[in-house]
């Protein structure tokens, strides 16, 4: 691509030609491998254009069903197949759940995310999880859930409760993918994710940096999303936290910049997309995180764990809300076309 057109984030791209799903793998490496500047420059000038710089959508997760998983995803501390050390256990009382999901709307969460270790849901579950969208729902926050592989029926039940989002990750490129998880393959995710839009339940969808792939796998798995049908309403993108005992423990760490430039091609391929600057931030330092917003991220999860990992917690990221001046994303202010942004 040539360099003119990569530094054109600023000019002449009107909204409309900026929807696409018709992303050539070749354009959305040449824009991953541009200067890094003008990288993020154009991020910065679609950014601009749909959202408001400096508002940070938060969301909270909680694992609702923990361990014991029969998958085999290599980065996971959940799974059965190995040896983390993580206790598993049984699907959370409605209850303590809703008594969770009070306490993170306290905290300032407009989003709850509740997470199951499984391949997908048993039908005798169902009821206790729609329990849990309907109270979740009924404190005002969205509700989010991630519970694995869905049949037609599961998608008709979550919906009917008033599900709002579902996260299903392809986690990577179609080409890595089965160097990470042997258990389901890449086209039963997309299946998943045809049947929860297809309900309308809004998709949650992205993957995991730093396992090992190449950048070329980076860039294909963003173009398999932003090629979808409709682009995810938002897409996490995650650093991976090495878990003792797991396969990908040992995985060379990625380096910031790489971080930084996945974001930001996810942010100028997916632009009215929600993109989520999710696991890995204990790791990161407050520049590289600065980096993540001005490349496009727009979302983070808040609280002192995410399902069984660390994440910075309330105080660290309110001191760094402080320093960039960012300012937590209000409900119903949601994604937007904003005209009143001047770019230069
Ligand atoms: N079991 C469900 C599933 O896999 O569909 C839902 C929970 S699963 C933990 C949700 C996502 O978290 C995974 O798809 C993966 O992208 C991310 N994840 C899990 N472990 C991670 C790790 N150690 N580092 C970074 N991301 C991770
Ligand atoms: C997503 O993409 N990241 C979240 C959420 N979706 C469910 C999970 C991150 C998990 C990090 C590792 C852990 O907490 O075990
Ligand atoms: Fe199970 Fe999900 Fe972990 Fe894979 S990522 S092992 S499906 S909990």
């Amino acid at each position: 691509m040539e360099l003119a057109t990569v530094q054109s984030g600023a000019t002449g791209q009107s909204a409309d030609r900026e929807l696409r799903h018709d992303w050539s793998r070749e354009e959305a490496q040449a824009l991953y491998d541009a200067p890094f500047n003008d990288l993020l420059f154009r991020a910065q000038c679609v950014h601009r254009r749909y959202f408001d710089a400096n508002a940070i959508q938060r969301s909270r997760l909680l694992s609702i069903k923990t361990g014991g998983c029969a998958e085999d995803c290599g980065y996971c501390s959940q799974s059965a197949h190995h040896a983390s050390g993580l206790k598993a256990s049984k699907l959370m009382q409605v209850e303590k759940v809703l008594t969770e999901a009070r306490k993170a709307k306290e905290q300032g969460a407009t989003r709850y995310c509740m997470g199951a270790a499984w391949r997908s849901p048993k039908g005798r579950d169902m009821d206790v999880l729609c329990a849990m969208v309907e109270g979740v729902k009924s404190m005002g926050m969205e509700t989010c859930m991630t519970l694995g592989m869905l049949s037609d029926d599961d998608v008709g039940k979550l919906r009917h409760a008033g599900l709002d989002y579902y996260n299903h990750n392809i986690d990577t490129s179609e080409r890595y993918y089965d160097k990470v998880i042997s258990t389901r393959t890449f086209a039963d995710r997309l299946e998943t994710l045809a049947r929860v839009r297809e309900a309308g339940i809004k998709v949650c969808c992205g993957g995991i940096v730093g396992m090992g792939e190449e950048p070329e796998d980076r860039v294909d798995m963003l173009v398999t999303l932003a090629n979808l049908p409709e682009h995810p309403e938002s897409v996490p993108i995650n650093m991976l936290v090495p878990i003792p005992g797991t396969p990908l423990a040992e995985t060379e760490k990625i380096d910031g910049i790489s971080f930084v430039r996945t974001i930001a091609l996810a942010r100028i391929m997916m632009p009215k997309s929600f993109v989520r600057l999710s696991a890995g931030r204990t790791e990161m330092s407050d520049e590289t995180q600065a980096l993540c917003f001005l490349a496009g991220a727009n979302s983070i999860f808040v609280g002192d764990t995410l399902l069984t990992a660390d994440n910075p917690g309330e105080d660290a990221d309110s001191v760094l809300f402080d320093k960039l001046g960012l300012k937590p994303l209000e409900l119903e202010m949601g994604s937007c076309e904003r005209d009143d942004v001047q770019e230069s």
